[in-house]
């Protein structure tokens, strides 16, 4: 491996030995216990509850006998409950909405910040981005994590940011020619839609500068890879995170491999446990990944469970960072819908779906209940206008495939082109009309 093949920003923390990393684990979640346990009443109580003191830790495994935070804390902690410092040391404040009630609210201190930003900037140049690159920043701004937290890495690496935002598809086609970004961050849903709206401006995204596409916050394909790399002639990159641990930026694939999102474990712990028994499960098994913040300082979090499925991989990569890696989220534990018994989740239909012919990449689920049943219909679109003979028989074309791989059965409805919602974030992929 060279310099020429990928750029480390932080080559010492991305390339420490497995015994460096857990040394420096078992030093840091320490300092995270004693923290968390002395400023945040929520853990002084749990940790009383479950009769462990973080003097009970001495090697990494006994984290296990720690309690789970889960998103309900949060919750019930509303709006500052969970903070370890003072609220006017803070700098900043996120918040994620939800699907009910009161939002997610994140604090940072400047310390806390500063992580983010080298995370981040750590993270875009392990996905291919460059010192001096023009970086087209079309995750949202506000608050949510991803519009900042890319912006701010992106200035750190030494990038020149055009902060776009989401939405106004149109102008962004036009900034994109006209600037020449090399990178372009983004959910893997929109940057489809700016391929398809640059497609009907007479763009042909393929002949801009475009190399790299950072694309997450939302579960994701490989087939859906291989689609968007083809229609923005870049190289296409997975990146993590959550708002609760940090924002984007708790792991982040590499373009050198493309295999998997390397977890940053100088700054956070990963285990993954099976979310019926709560029992860990090996790397390489299928499970709910839990992350324990080892260096955040206003929001320590122990074993927050992020109900993201995903498996652990320590193999080494070719790209010469030691990091165990994320392999891709399948999807979340509260959308994977049970469907006559079967278990799904949306992405693996839309693996299926990306490249079938006939079919335009964008899909949506609707979920009903027949009686004691829940039933599924799987919206897709047609790619050109189809008379209604032919939409039939591809309907039956495709939940023939859907079944043969996914292994369940369901509706298929072909829409016209345009009639399946298009996505300026993270893409609405389940209608749950139960
Ligand atoms: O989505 C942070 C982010 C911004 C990540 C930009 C990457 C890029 P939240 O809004 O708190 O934060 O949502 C976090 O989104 O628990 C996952 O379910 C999902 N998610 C994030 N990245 C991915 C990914 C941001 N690469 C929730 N693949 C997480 C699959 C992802 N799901």
């Amino acid at each position: 491996m060279t310099d020429d093949q990928t750029f480390l920003f932080d080559r010492a923390a991305e390339t420490m030995s497995r015994e460096d990393i857990e040394a420096l684990q078992r030093t840091r979640i320490k300092d995270t216990l004693t923290r968390a346990h002395g400023k945040v009443a929520h853990y002084t109580s749990a940790f009383d509850a479950a009769g462990v003191q973080p003097d009970d830790l001495k090697t990494l495994d006994d984290l296990r006998r720690f309690p789970f935070t889960v998103k309900t804390d949060l919750r019930d902690n509303y709006p500052f409950g969970m903070f370890a410092e003072p609220r006017e040391s803070l700098i900043r404040l996120h918040a994620s909405s939800g699907t009910t009630g009161k939002p997610t609210v994140v604090g940072y201190n400047q310390a806390d910040i500063d992580l983010w930003t080298n995370l981040m900037a750590r993270s875009l140049a392990c996905g291919g981005a460059l010192p001096g690159d023009i970086v087209h920043n079309a995750y949202g701004y506000g608050l949510f994590t991803g519009g900042l937290g890319a912006h701010y890495g992106a200035e750190r690496l030494g990038c020149t940011v055009v902060p776009v935002s989401g939405g106004g598809t149109e102008r962004q086609v036009i900034l994109l020619e006209d600037f020449g970004a090399r990178v372009l961050c983004a959910t893997p849903s929109y940057a489809l839609n700016i391929a398809e709206v640059a497609a009907r401006q007479g763009v042909d995204l393929r002949d801009l500068p475009l190399a790299i596409g950072i694309f997450g916050a939302e579960p994701w394909s490989d087939a859906l890879r291989a689609e968007l790399e083809d229609k923005l002639g870049l190289k296409a990159v997975d990146i993590y995170g959550l708002s609760e641990i940090l924002g984007p930026g708790v792991a982040a694939e590499c373009h050198v491999a493309q295999a998997g999102l390397h977890a940053w474990e100088d700054h956070f712990l990963f285990e993954t446990i099976d979310p019926e028994t709560l029992e860990p499960v090996p790397d390489g098994a299928s499970g709910e990944l839990v992350i324990t913040t080892l260096t955040k300082q206003a929001l320590p979090m122990i074993r927050y469970r992020t109900r993201d499925i995903t498996r652990l991989s320590d193999e080494p990569c070719a790209c010469g960072r030691t990091h165990r890696r994320i392999l891709r989220i399948t999807g979340r534990d509260d959308d994977m819908l049970i469907i006559r018994g079967v278990n799904v989740y949306p992405s693996q239909v839309e693996a299926v779906l990306v490249g079938l012919p006939g079919i335009a990449p964008h899909y949506q689920f609707v979920v009903t209940q027949d009686g004691p049943m829940t039933a599924l219909r799987v919206e897709v679109e047609a790619d050109a206008a189809m008379d209604d003979n032919a939409r039939t028989a591809k309907a039956a074309e495709v939940q023939h495939h859907i079944k043969s791989i996914v292994g369940v059965t369901c509706e298929v409805e072909v829409m016209d082109v345009g009639a399946v919602p298009r996505s300026e974030g993270k893409a609405v992929r389940v209608r749950d009309l139960r």
